[in-house]
């Protein structure tokens, strides 16, 4: 994307325009400040893209979407909102046909199968990227929709079936802060030990009143982390605590760690990568096994189900396609008996906005959902959302209920515009290399 906002324009034809009628589509690539959270591939890097999606209609509706803002995506993005404008924020069911004639020949569509820093998610694939950046697009019609119809978004989906959705706190072993001074400070100190993690925790309940608490893994030995696990256990008896190292670990490594956390974890979320070794370890523990990267996508269920590799599946809207297909997702994993909670990416508050409002619709959802919103410090709208008691109410506002805080988005846009191209594309291995030079991605399984 050539330096600034994405705006396109439809022409107003003969005869007036329904009011769902997309006449504009702004696209503004953001850099949000994120923490040192460390992971399997690296460490945060001080400022992630987003994509904030703005889909104007000709009954003066603006409806706002967010998703993944890498150059990639943006790539994508931009011929997609050719392709919608002149449509109607009602014609959801033809953005794939939409997003796979104006994205399949590009060449960010065409790097299928590469594992990158999305390597956190799954094999990252051409599909992916296209369903995520279409995400983006979906939310948004829907808010504009919502907005004319005076309606909220889970309305427009069925209707909420509870009237708040629980979040967990999403820990992360972390450093004070980015090395050479680099990103926005904060008071959070480092976390890098079972007394950290603790305090972490505590604090995200004494702010958030997060009830469940989900470990960031994958960083250090396992035994670190099972300590880590059992510190959180003893100070938060009986509360579901969760641990994912994303996939960096072998299967008997997953199984030692099954074993000595059985009595304490609510799951444990991809302890080892493939849904084979998923399922080998599935079968010799009876600890459930939760997934956001060997079931990903629809095409991945079949196997993944039917070999029992997991118990739960952790949806994202971003990349299962929209709100929608989130719900097919949901629809899917009743069929089956398979759990169904969500996972998160760094995000801002349209996003949560979009996770809250399809959440509220699916019914016998019993994990509390993955954000990682309460570490982002900045957002894009007039007012962040406040979790009570660990949840978020469901907003009846229409639409997705949030508005779009101009000079905050102009500033984060600022950051974007100013950046060199350092940050515009997140990538935690390097970001860790500004710390240890050696740095390379990890090859799982790492333990
Ligand atoms: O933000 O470091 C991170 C996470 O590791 C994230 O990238 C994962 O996609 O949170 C995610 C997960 O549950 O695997
Ligand atoms: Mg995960």
């Amino acid at each position: 994307m050539d330096g600034s906002r994405l705006h396109t324009q439809t022409g107003w034809g003969a005869g007036a325009p329904a009011p769902t009628t997309i006449t504009a589509i702004h696209l503004t690539p953001v850099l949000v400040a994120d923490p040192p959270l460390l992971n399997v591939q690296g460490v945060h890097q001080p400022y992630t893209p987003r994509l904030i999606v703005e889909v104007t209609t000709a009954g003066g509706a603006t409806g706002l979407g967010e998703t993944y803002g890498d150059t990639k995506y943006l790539d994508l993005a931009r011929p997609l909102a050719d392709a919608l404008t002149g449509r109607r924020v009602t014609d959801l069911n033809a953005l794939p046909r939409l997003a796979a004639e104006t994205c399949g020949d590009s060449p960010a569509a065409t790097e299928a199968g590469e594992v990158t820093a999305g390597g956190l998610r799954g094999a990252q694939t051409a599909d992916k990227l296209r369903l995520s950046v279409l995400s983006g697009f979906e939310v948004a019609c829907l808010d504009a929709w919502g907005r004319l119809a005076g309606l909220p978004v889970h309305a427009l989906l069925g209707g909420r079936v509870r009237d708040r959705v629980d979040y967990s706190a999403y820990l992360f072993h972390r450093w004070a802060a980015h090395p050479g001074g680099r990103g926005e400070p904060d008071d959070w100190g480092a976390a890098l030990d079972p007394p950290g993690i603790v305090a972490q925790a505590r604090r995200f309940r004494d702010i958030h009143g997060f009830r469940s608490f989900k470990l960031k893994g994958g960083v250090f030995e396992p035994a670190a982390e099972i300590a880590a696990i059992r510190a959180l256990a003893a100070a938060f008896p009986g509360r579901p605590l969760r641990l994912d190292p994303n996939g960096a670990w072998s299967v008997p490594t997953s199984l030692k760690v099954a074993h000595q956390l059985r009595d304490v974890l609510e799951y444990l979320e991809d302890p080892t990568s493939t849904t084979a070794h998923m399922a080998e370890v599935a079968s010799r523990t009876d600890l459930p096994l939760a997934t956001n990267m060997c079931v990903t996508t629809f095409a991945e269920i079949r196997e993944a189900f039917t070999r029992g590799a997991v118990r739960i599946v952790l949806g994202d809207h971003h990349y299962w396609g929209g709100l929608r297909a989130t719900r097919e997702l949901a629809a899917v994993c009743r069929t089956f008996g398979v759990g169904l909670s969500m996972h998160s990416n760094t995000h801002l508050g349209i996003s949560l906005a979009a996770m809250t409002q399809v959440a509220a619709t699916v019914p016998g959802l019993r994990h509390a959902c993955d954000t990682h919103y309460p570490w982002q410090t900045e957002d894009v709208l007039t007012e962040r959302l406040a979790f009570t008691d660990g949840a978020l109410p469901v907003s009846d506002a229409p639409g997705l209920g949030v508005a779009l805080d101009r000079e905050r988005l102009a500033a984060l846009h600022a950051r974007w515009l100013a950046d060199d191209g350092t940050y515009r594309d997140r990538d935690d291995a390097a970001a860790m290399r500004a710390a240890d030079p050696g740095w390379v991605t990890p090859r799982v399984p790492r333990w």
